[in-house]
Parts: C-alpha cells; structure tokens; sequence
C-alpha cells in the first residue's frame, strides 16, 4: 500500500525524487521481500544448471527492484575493446550541418539526465531456458535529442547510425568486409526524449563490459539497439541494413490471413510485453507467495495474472504507481491453502493496450522461427 507521504509525493509531482527513493529502496518498500519473520524461501526445481560466474539476474534471490550491476548480463558480439577515455573522442558526423567531436568531459558537461530502465537481450528465455539475460538499472547521461538538433540535422537525414569501437571481419556474400557493431534508428525515434547518452549505471561509470565510457540507452527496446562502446554517430539519407539490423536481429513469424501464412521478417526494435515468476517464499500462516517482474515498452502494465497446475488464473498485486515506464513493475500473490505435492506456476502480463503475453503455443510464438523476441510465458515448478 502507498503511504501517505509517497502519495503526497506524488501528489507535488516529485517524481523525480519518488523515482530516487523506488531506485535505493528494496523490495520490502513494496511489501514483497521477506515479508515477516518466520517467511522460508522455497527454491524452484526447475533451476537451470548454469555457470556460476556467469552474470544473471538470480530471480530466486530477487530482493532489490534495482538490479546489482554485478549480476547484469552482458553481451557483446566482437569481444569487448579496450578504450582509453583520455584518447576516446565521439564523433557526429554526415547529414549534419555542423559536425562535432567531443571529448568525455564535454558530453558530461552536457545536461545530465537519469532513467530507470530494464534491459532485456531478444534471446533472454529463447530455447534454453535461460531467462537472466535482463535487468533493471539507473542509467546515468545526457540527453541524445538536444546534442542532435545542436549539429542542426539536414532535411534529409533521415536515419541516425551509432557505431561502437568493436570491430570483425564479417563475410557478407563472397567477401570479406571489416565491421564495427553498429545498430540505426530512424531520426524519428533517435529524437524521441528519453534516449540517452549514457555514462553511469547505478551511480557508478560505466564498466568496461557495459560500454565504457558510452553507450546508448534505447528505453523500451531490447539490448541490441543500446550501442556500447559509442564512437560515431552519423545522420544519413537512408536506411541503414548492418548484420544487426538486417541479418541477425531478425525475426521471422507467421501470419494467418484468411487461411494463407504470411511470413514477416523484421528487425528487433522495441520489447514485448513479458512477465517473470521470480520468488517464491512461504509465510508463517501457511500461505505461499509469489513475486516478480513484469516489463515492456514502456505501455503500462495493466496486469499480471498467475496460473498453478493448468487451472484458473489469479490476478496478482500490482506495485503501482511505476517509478518509471520502461522499468519492470513488480507484482505479488499470496496462494492461500497451498496443496501439498509437485506444482506448475506459470504468469502472464498484459498491458494497457490490450497486449496479452503469449504462452508457447499461442501462434505469435509457434510461428516465430527465429529464436529472438522470446517473450513467451515461462512456467516454473516447486515442490509444497
Ligand atoms: N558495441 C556493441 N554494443 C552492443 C552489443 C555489441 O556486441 N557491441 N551487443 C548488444 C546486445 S545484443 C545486447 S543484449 C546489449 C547487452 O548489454 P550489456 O552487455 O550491457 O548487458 O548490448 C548491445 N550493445
Ligand atoms: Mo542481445
């Protein structure tokens, strides 16, 4: 339940210090983690064997709405490079009408924006089950928009490419060509508010895994569109097809339209609506709680419902108000009368815009034949 005081937060639209408070406060702000003496965690049976050096977010220990920025995962499809932040310029470049080049000091000196943001690979959850691949930071930088209209964007540049300072030799058709990473958006999007150009995460400078010293923050879109390691930002006339955004990142699903299948290949852009069962715990009056993480991009999520064994679903507690859009909400239930034995527990979200997130055999997934953009229900089992 709100308090009164964070409802009179709210009320003066303090939502920047209401979104400082949600960032430092555990879940138990919430009324979720642990929630009274004599709780006992219940371990999930289907826990994937998985390295344990390797960086995920732990759902059976998820107490802080934040995500530690040691248990973020990373990816980074070339390796990770080494940058000299003394020597590190990025550039802007191409349609504009004034190029620039700015040193790490100057982008801080630039206006200095927060968001809270989840960031999710498309492949988090695809096939082996491996669902650590998200998490939820405080992101810390300047705003992309204003630096772009200060290099005064030509009429037709109509696309905006961020280039990192990874690099391979990819094969495109016969030969061999030297790539940076590289991802686009469309000038529209790039020039959406709340992209950033982000040098913090958690209050922290960036590690050299993440990004170091910059990286793009896309709120709402998967990690793929969040270029680490930023070098370059060029404006052009048309649209960009590098590996990431043409060849891998590319979904392919199915449509039934009036009795034909139509098959679809986009380009990953912003995340489907997903839910998480995280956390289970058993109270001192016998009943069983669930808690976890629903996310999107960005929609409100309207609902989180749970379903044990196959049978009706129960709609979980919603922790309202977001303290930011393009953070996972968490959401809490409590199983009553718990029956003895081997159970399956399984969530699902849906957002303001009617979205319902798919369960496996729902055709938005048996009709996508890639394994990005794996936003299906993931069911869970645990032992009363
Ligand atoms: N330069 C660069 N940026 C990149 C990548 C990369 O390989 N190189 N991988 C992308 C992908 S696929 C994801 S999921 C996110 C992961 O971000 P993280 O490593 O900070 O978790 O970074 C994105 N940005
Ligand atoms: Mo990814």
């Amino acid at each position: 339940m709100q308090s009164l005081s964070r409802r009179r937060m709210l009320g003066t639209g303090a939502s920047a210090a209401l979104a400082a408070a949600f960032a430092q406060s555990p879940l138990t702000t919430f009324g979720l983690a642990d929630p009274e003496e004599g709780a006992v965690h219940v371990p999930f049976v289907d826990v994937q064997p998985f390295d344990p050096k390797r960086r995920m977010v732990k759902w059976d220990e998820l107490k802080e709405w934040i995500t530690p920025s040691e248990d973020l995962f990373t990816v980074g499809h070339y390796g990770t490079p080494t940058v000299d932040a003394a020597t590190w310029r990025l550039e802007i470049g191409g349609m504009v009408k004034k190029a620039r080049t700015l040193t790490l000091a100057e982008i801080k000196a630039r206006p200095r924006k927060e968001i809270l943001a989840t960031l999710e690979c498309s492949g988090n959850g695809a096939g082996t089950g491996f669902m650590g691949a998200v998490g939820n930071i405080r992101w810390g930088g300047t705003p992309l928009a204003p630096l772009l209209k200060d290099c005064g964007l030509m009429e037709r540049g109509v696309e905006v490419v961020f280039y990192g300072a990874d690099q391979k030799a990819e094969k495109i058709r016969e030969n061999q060509y030297d790539q940076h990473f590289a991802r686009s958006l469309s000038r529209e999007d790039a020039m959406r508010g709340d992209i950033i150009l982000a040098y913090e995460m958690n209050g922290q400078p960036l590690n050299v895994g993440h990004g170091f010293p910059l990286r793009l923050v896309v709120p709402g879109w998967y990690g793929v569109a969040w270029v680490k390691w930023l070098t370059r930002i060029e404006v052009q006339d048309r649209r960009f097809m590098s590996k990431f955004m043409a060849r891998d990142y590319v979904t392919i699903r199915g449509e039934e339209v009036d009795g034909d299948t139509i098959w679809k290949e986009t380009s990953v852009s912003w995340m489907n609506v997903k839910s998480m069962v995280g956390r289970l715990m058993k109270l001192k009056d016998g009943s069983l709680r669930f808690t976890g993480a629903a996310w999107n991009d960005g929609t409100p999520i309207e609902s989180v419902e749970l379903q044990v064994d196959g049978g009706p679903w129960w709609r979980a507690r919603l922790h309202k108000p977001q303290p930011s859009p393009y953070a996972w909400t968490f959401w809490s239930y409590d199983w009553k009368y718990p029956v003895g034995g081997e159970h399956s527990v399984v969530c699902r979200a849906a957002d303001a815009r009617g979205v319902v997130q798919p369960s496996a055999d729902d055709p938005r997934i048996k009709l996508k034949k890639t394994y990005w953009e794996a936003s299906q229900q993931h069911p869970r089992r645990f032992v009363v």
